[in-house]
């Protein structure tokens, strides 16, 4: 396996969230990835581990636009140098939005009109007061879906699974909007470029802590890619207004999203009969290719989740998601135990590869 990682994932670098009325101390950080990366290179996998390329912003946008929406890329693209004009005060802290359209439905707010007005925009494109804009965001998140790229090339290139290791995380992303720390879908990426690339289905697996509310958006009205989440309960964890049991899909995409809400406390042993389910799902469904969002929130000692996985747990977690034998990228997401989460990463990392066998290989 080639595990790419994003060389400039530091440019994004939030300095503070909101949570509960005042500004807090960002969970989603560089030393996050920093951590990843040294104990790749502290591990037998070390060898794999390969900085990702950039790629011209011209040959990466007709990728980004496979499921993101142009104008939400547009505003994304500008954000920045937007923000900075409304004063140049504002290049020492990050932007936030504060005002959003409800968007249930009801059409009692537009979303059809973008707004001239940056606050209007960044409500317009973003779901929570979580998730920092910053500077750097848009190369970063650009240079992850680049590293993400590389490893679905690397597996159309026939290597059995390869691994992207970037931040910011990508899961919670919708077509048109950014939050939860995330701002384009890279898994989603991943699923739509080896949907497109290989001649049938293709499943995502998120085992994040969250749920995986925008990739589970993005196709949901699809039956051509089988998007399965295990995550803390929407009843009482973020991101709250998805996730729930009886969301299967709509029209064609109908039976063809599957979650598994687990409440706040779940142990490995419950988790892993959830995770047992999922892979069960996801085999009957026959898929060409599997993306999975790696997303190491799980751990027991993870700052803002509630389950409770050891690191050593992690190594049947890898190999329970290699049993499938399928072409496999992994995408990595959360995890905010950080000083844990290097040896968490490369426990899963190892243990997939140790078992990964491709079925009819
Ligand atoms: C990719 C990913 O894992 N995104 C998660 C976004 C969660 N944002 C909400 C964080 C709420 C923080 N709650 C803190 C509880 C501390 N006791
Ligand atoms: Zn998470």
């Amino acid at each position: 396996m080639t595990i790419f990682y994003n060389p400039i994932h530091a440019l994004h670098a939030g300095k503070k969230e909101m949570y509960r009325g005042e500004l807090v101390d960002a969970h989603e950080s560089p030393a996050r990835l920093d951590h990843v990366l040294n104990a790749i290179q502290d591990s037998p996998l070390a060898a794999q581990l390969v900085a990702s390329a950039q790629r011209a912003p011209a040959a990466l946008r007709p990728l980004l636009e496979s499921v993101h929406q142009p104008r939400y890329l547009d505003f994304l693209s500008r954000a920045w140098d937007a923000w900075v004009a409304i004063d140049p005060a504002h290049a020492t802290r990050d932007a936030f939005p504060s005002v959003w359209p409800i968007r249930d439905g009801s059409q009692d707010f537009r979303v059809d009109v973008e707004p001239h007005n940056f606050a209007a925009q960044i409500g317009l494109y973003s779901f929570d007061s979580g998730t920092p804009l910053t500077s750097g965001t848009w190369p970063a998140a650009c240079a992850g879906a680049a590293c993400t790229l590389d490893a679905v090339d690397a597996v159309m290139g026939g290597q059995p699974h390869a691994t992207a290791i970037t931040r910011p995380p990508g899961h919670h992303a919708g077509a048109d909007y950014f939050g939860g720390y995330c701002f384009i879908n890279n898994a989603a990426l991943a699923a739509q470029q080896l949907r497109e690339r290989l001649d049938g289905p293709v499943a995502v697996l998120d085992v994040d802590y969250h749920h995986g509310n925008g990739t589970q958006a993005i196709f949901y009205n699809r039956a051509d890619v089988l998007t399965c989440s295990i995550h803390g309960d929407p009843m009482t964890e973020y991101p709250f207004f998805s996730g729930h049991a009886n969301e299967v899909g709509t029209g064609a995409g109908m039976g063809f999203n599957a979650n598994w809400p687990l409440p706040k406390g779940t142990s490995f042993g419950t988790w892993r009969e959830a995770l047992h389910q999922a892979l069960a799902r996801i085999q009957a469904f026959s898929p060409k290719a599997l993306v999975v969002s790696l997303g190491l929130d799980t751990f027991t000692g993870d700052p803002i989740s509630g389950f409770h996985l050891d690191t050593a747990d992690y190594v049947q977690v890898g190999q329970d998601i290699a049993s499938l034998g399928l072409p496999t990228v992994l995408v990595f997401e959360g995890g905010y135990a950080v000083a844990a989460l290097g040896h968490n990463t490369v426990n899963a990392l190892s243990g997939f590869a140790s078992k990964h066998q491709l079925v009819g290989a």
